[in-house]
């Protein structure tokens, strides 16, 4: 686009302002230099919740281009970009069905991207990179610049928090995530939350990036998620130690001393309120709740241990960050899934590849929007299966406010043109 003011380029008083839209880019060609735009991520933490009018259809500036008209061309440009309508995401988390759906993928930044593993490499440790804002900046948006998913989801993990509360943590190749087992007072007690605002600093810093650099980028229609674990799915990892089938260990402390356990879960209930917000603060536009291990409980503990955190987090949400949309992940819920949303009052659910969304849809209210589900494996198959599979949700969810995304998150040896072919199909309706 050469001649153009577009949004990575630097005006440089002799360009001709040509009539594209403004959010078009090459994104084949990889990222531009961003416009240097000082000050913009504080601009958008201030913005964020306000929201800018419609402003859909105002007619671009196409006189010649002088440092006013570039200006006034960028400034439509980033109005635009802050107005909420312009982005399908948030529009079907206030209700509005849109067709075709809006698509991004659960763990769409990682391994089977060769640009994330050579940014994982660069960064050594995988907590080095979730602290790192350039690179988890560059990492959140790697499949941005492929696939222009709807979402961009904030490189982080859900153990960075109780990292940030002072339990250890190391993430070992081949091994997943490993932290010392927490089970008893001491332990509970050891966590402070007075630390957590300093530790997650950079993570915040990586969020007002990415949102300045998707304007920059001109992904002017991506909307930008934030997230955390759960308390009951974060207590999980907490009290194992690592990753497990059954997480044995934590359902049995649960049970054994339900005072102790509930403790832990407030804990980190109210911490997580706090981490959301901030994450709202620095200019996250959706926040979602990973509460990936909420179907291994029965409905008495799920009620207890996974809806009363989650609705707690929800009403404190909603007076902390009026308006901001939340997601809620309660992966294998089962029939417990109608039951979630309606205590917890989350914009959207997220239903795992288990489920029949057409059940889904008749037990959740149409006014809540669902997203899912199509099956990891199915992307990785490809070809007929992936097509057949991925028809059959459209075909369930048309007319509802939907968000097509995986049933849980895409694994690395997913190649990367099926990925392409999904989102092709998606957006073909
Ligand atoms: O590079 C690597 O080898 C690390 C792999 C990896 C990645 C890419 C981990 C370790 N975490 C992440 C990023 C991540 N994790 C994101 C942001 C990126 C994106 O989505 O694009 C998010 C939202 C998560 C969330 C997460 N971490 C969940 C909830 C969602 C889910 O998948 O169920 C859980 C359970 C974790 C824990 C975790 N972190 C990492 C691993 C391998 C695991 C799973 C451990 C296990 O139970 O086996």
């Amino acid at each position: 686009m050469a001649g153009s003011l577009s949004p990575g380029d630097k005006p440089t008083g002799d360009d001709t302002v040509d009539d594209s839209a403004p959010g078009d880019v090459d994104t084949a060609n990889g990222p531009r230099d961003a416009y240097p735009v000082s000050g913009l991520p504080a601009l958008v933490a201030v913005d964020n919740r306000v929201g800018i009018p419609a402003l859909q259809g105002t007619p671009r500036f196409t006189g010649p281009s002088t440092p006013t008209n570039n200006y006034f061309n960028l400034s439509y440009w980033y109005a635009r970009a802050m107005n909420p309508m312009n982005k399908p995401l948030l529009r079907v988390l206030a209700g509005e069905p849109v067709w075709p759906p809006p698509i991004w993928l659960m763990r769409q930044a990682g391994r089977y991207l060769p640009e994330y593993r050579a940014t994982r490499a660069q960064a050594g440790d995988f907590i080095a990179l979730c602290t790192s804002p350039a690179l988890a900046c560059e990492v959140t948006l790697q499949p941005i610049r492929r696939f222009r998913f709807d979402g961009a989801i904030l490189f982080s993990d859900i153990l960075i928090l109780p990292w940030a509360l002072g339990q250890g943590l190391a993430y070992k190749e081949g091994e997943g995530p490993v932290m010392p087992p927490l089970r008893d007072a001491a332990g509970i007690a050891a966590l402070d939350p007075a630390r957590v605002a300093a530790a997650v600093a950079p993570v915040m810093e990586t969020v007002s990036r990415v949102r300045a650099e998707l304007l920059a980028e001109g992904f002017d229609t991506t909307a930008l998620i934030g997230f955390a674990g759960a308390p009951f799915t974060v207590a999980c990892y907490m009290v194992e130690g690592h990753g497990s089938r059954d997480f044995a260990a934590v359902r049995g402390l649960a049970y054994a001393d339900p005072a102790l356990f509930a403790r832990l879960i407030d804990t980190l209930t109210d911490a997580t309120i706090a981490y959301l917000a901030m994450q709202a603060d620095a200019g996250a536009e959706v926040l979602m709740l990973f509460d990936t291990w909420a179907g291994l409980l029965p409905p008495s503990q799920f009620r207890a241990h996974v809806i009363g955190p989650i609705d707690k987090i929800v009403r404190a949400l909603r007076q902390r960050c009026p308006g901001i949309p939340i997601i809620a992940f309660p992966r294998l819920a089962g029939l417990m899934l109608g039951e979630f949303v309606r205590a917890t009052g989350v914009d959207a659910v997220g239903v795992d590849a288990s489920a029949d969304m057409r059940v889904a849809a008749e037990t959740v209210s149409s006014s809540v929007a669902l997203q899912g589900n199509l099956d990891p494996l199915a992307l990785v198959a490809g070809g007929p299966a992936l097509d057949t599979q991925a028809h059959a949700i459209l075909s369930a969810m048309r007319g509802r406010p939907f968000v097509f995304n995986l049933g849980h998150g895409i694994v690395p040896q997913t190649p990367i043109d099926h990925v392409a072919r999904l989102t092709e199909l998606v957006r073909a309706g």
